[in-house]
C-alpha cells in the first residue's frame, strides 16, 4: 500500500496538556509518527513518500481568516522563540455568538474551542503538510491510480472546524481528502476515532453529497462533550447526511461490531464513489485516554469491514496514543483493509 508522509509533522510538538488540574507531557506526541512508521517498515510491503505543500486545499475546507490567523500565530511564536516564549495557549473563549476579536488573547480564543491545541513556531508548517499528505492521497485515489492509500499524519485533523482548532487538530485532513473527491462523486466519511469527529462534521453539515458517519465514546463522558450526539442528523440539504453512533465507555468488540456493522450499512446506503475513513488507534483498550476494550487483533476485522465496502479509499490517521500499541494496531488495520 501506498503511504503519504507528513513529513513536517516534528515541527509541531506541543510541550504539555492539561490533565487533572496539572500540566502533563502531551500525548500528542512527535513519536508516534515514528512508532507507525517504524512498524509499516517492519511489516513490509509499504511504499513512502513525502506530499508537497499545497496552501489551495486547506482554502477549500477552512475560512481564509482562521488560515491568515494560523499562519500568522505560528510567525508570531516563531518570534516570541527569541524572548524564550515557545508557545501560545488559547485562555478566554467568546461568551455567545463570535464577536469580533481585537488583539492576540482574542484571536487566539476566537479560532480554538479548547486548551489542547497551542500554536507553536512550527504549527502551521506542520498542520500545512498533513492537509497536503491527505490531498496528495485523495489525488491518488481518484485518479484510480490507487485503490486503498494511507495518510500517515500529525497533528490530527477530524477535530479542526471551519475556523476553528481543537482537539490537537488545526486542518482537517479527512476533510481536504473528502473536498477534492467530493468533486468526482459522492463521497462518504467514517470516522473511526474514539473521539467524535465533530470538525468533519460541522465542515460538512449542510451538504447532502458528503456523508460523515462517526462511531465514538458517548460525548456525555467524552470528549469533545458537547458534540457527537446522535441526534445531530445534518442541516438544510444535508439532513440526513450525518450520522453519530455513540457508545457506552468500556466497550469490548462484542459491543463494537454492532455499531460498526450499523456505520457502514449507513455508508453502503448511501451509494458513494468514495471512501474517507479517519482511522483513530485510541480506541485500543491500552490507549491511554481512550477507554474502550478493542485489543491489536481486532483492528484486522475492522479494517477487512471497511475493505468489504469495496470502495476506494483514503485512510487517515487521527488519533492512537499509546505508543506501545499504536504500530501494531495501524499493521493490523492495513492489512485488513487489503484482505481480500
Ligand atoms: N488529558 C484526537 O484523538 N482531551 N484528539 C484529552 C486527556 C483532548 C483527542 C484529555 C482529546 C483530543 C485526535
Ligand atoms: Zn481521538
Amino acid at each position: 500500500m501506498r503511504v503519504i508522509l507528513n513529513s513536517r509533522h516534528a515541527d509541531h510538538a506541543a510541550p504539555g496538556e492539561f490533565e487533572a488540574g496539572a500540566v502533563v507531557p502531551c500525548h500528542e506526541a512527535p513519536g508516534r509518527f515514528g512508532a507507525i512508521r517504524g512498524a509499516l517498515e517492519a511489516a513490509g510491503g509499504f511504499t513512502f513518500e513525502n506530499a508537497a505543500p499545497n496552501e489551495e486545499c486547506v482554502a477549500a475546507v477552512h475560512h481564509p481568516a482562521y488560515v491568515a490567523y494560523l499562519r500568522g500565530a505560528s510567525a508570531e511564536a516563531k518570534r516570541a522563540n527569541g524572548g524564550g516564549l515557545n508557545s501560545f495557549w488559547p485562555t478566554v473563549f467568546p461568551f455567545g455568538p463570535n464577536p469580533r476579536a481585537r488583539g492576540a488573547h482574542a484571536l487566539r480564543g476566537a479560532y480554538c474551542f479548547d486548551v489542547y491545541t497551542p500554536i507553536l513556531p512550527g504549527t502551521f508548517g506542520a498542520a500545512l503538510g498533513g492537509a497536503s499528505a491527505a490531498f496528495r492521497a485523495a489525488e491518488l485515489v481518484a485518479a484510480g491510480t490507487e485503490k486503498s492509500v494511507y495518510v500517515l499524519s500529525r497533528p490530527p485533523g477530524h477535530h479542526a472546524e471551519h475556523d476553528r482548532c481543537g482537539g490537537y487538530c488545526y486542518f482537517n485532513n479527512a476533510a481536504v481528502a473528502a473536498q477534492h473527491l467530493s468533486r468526482l462523486g459522492k463521497v462518504a466519511v467514517l470516522d473511526l476515532d474514539v473521539h467524535h469527529g465533530n470538525g468533519t462534521q460541522h465542515i460538512f453539515y449542510d451538504r447532502a453529497d458528503v456523508l460523515t458517519v462517526s462511531v465514538h465514546g458517548d460525548p456525555a463522558g467524552l470528549y469533545p462533550f458537547f458534540s457527537g450526539f446522535a441526534d445531530e442528523t445534518g442541516a438544510g440539504p444535508g439532513l440526513g447526511a450525518n450520522m453519530n453512533v455513540p457508545l457506552p465507555p468500556g466497550i469490548d468488540p462484542n459491543g463494537y461490531r454492532p455499531a460498526l456493522a450499523h456505520a457502514l450499512d449507513a455508508v453502503a446506503r448511501f451509494r458513494p464513489a468514495f471512501l474517507v475513513f479517519a482511522f483513530g488507534a485510541d480506541t485500543h483498550e491500552s490507549d491511554p485516554i481512550g477507554g474502550l476494550k478493542l485489543p491489536t487483533d481486532f483492528f484486522g476485522e475492522m479494517g477487512a469491514a471497511v475493505r468489504g465496502l469495496g470502495l476506494p479509499a483514503v485512510i487517515v490517521q487521527e488519533g492512537g496514543y499509546n505508543l506501545g500499541a499504536l504500530g501494531a494496531s495501524a499493521v493490523a488495520l492495513l492489512r485488513g483493509v487489503e484482505s481480500r
